[in-house]
């Protein structure tokens, strides 16, 4: 591809290993309703918005709940999810996130978040983060969820730079279809047989060099 000029990163499970948390959250949830709810289930959830994640669990439970239930469950769930994340450190960083995104400012690579969680600020400010990334767009930016490309299209447009010369890191299937959508070359974090649309699959930020962009 051309001169890789940007890279946008989503937060769960690239930078930070939020998914525990949010699991934690529903679970208590969950089980104060008397829903069912594994960890299992809990994968379904990753990449996708609270609202949704509370749609996923009643449908797995086969429960209807009004709107107004429904946004007071979403509000129980984050308070307990954010007294959870305001206990983070920068301990949890993921391995080699910190790492590859001061190499890309170090080459002149912009960077950016990509994530669909209303909670990124104060997560990037927990781990010490915020200062690493030339623009953040997440859940309270975008109108649209993944696998809409909006959230990655606000990015590249914050920073200045074409879809075409912007690299997105994801591990949501749903993210990487946005990646795709939007015209974004994509790596995949995870596995191969999950991430099978993105351009290059890693098993996380560790496995990442400058040099292997230019392969995409
Ligand atoms: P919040 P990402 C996503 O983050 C999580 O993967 C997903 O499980 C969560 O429901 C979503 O953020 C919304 O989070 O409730 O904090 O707004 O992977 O897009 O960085
Ligand atoms: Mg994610």
């Amino acid at each position: 591809m051309s001169t890789v000029k940007a890279c946008l990163f989503d937060l769960d499970g690239v930078i930070v290993d939020t998914a525990v948390y949010h699991y934690k959250a529903w679970k208590r949830l969950a089980d104060q309703l008397g829903l069912k709810f594994s960890e299992q289930d809990n994968e379904l959830l990753k990449g996708v918005s609270r609202v949704r994640s509370l749609e996923i669990i009643l449908e797995l439970n086969h429960v209807t709940k009004s709107a107004e239930e429904q946004t007071e469950l979403a509000t129980l769930k984050n308070n307990w999810y954010v007294e959870m994340i305001n206990q983070m450190t920068p301990a949890e960083i993921l391995p080699g996130a910190k790492e590859f995104l001061e190499a890309c400012r170090a080459a002149g690579i912009k960077t950016a978040l990509g994530s669909a969680s209303k909670n990124s600020g104060t997560i990037l400010n927990k781990i010490n983060l915020a200062g690493l990334f030339d623009a953040i767009v997440d859940g309270n930016h975008v109108s649209k969820a993944k696998p809409d490309p909006e959230v990655f299209l606000k990015g590249a447009e914050a920073l200045a730079v074409k879809p075409s010369e912007c690299v997105v890191f994801e591990d949501a299937i749903a993210g990487v279809e946005a990646a795709v959508n939007g015209g974004m070359k994509v790596v995949g974090i995870g596995s191969p047989e999950v991430l099978g649309k993105a351009d290059m699959v890693v098993s996380g930020l560790d496995k990442m060099s400058l040099k292997m962009l230019n392969g995409l």
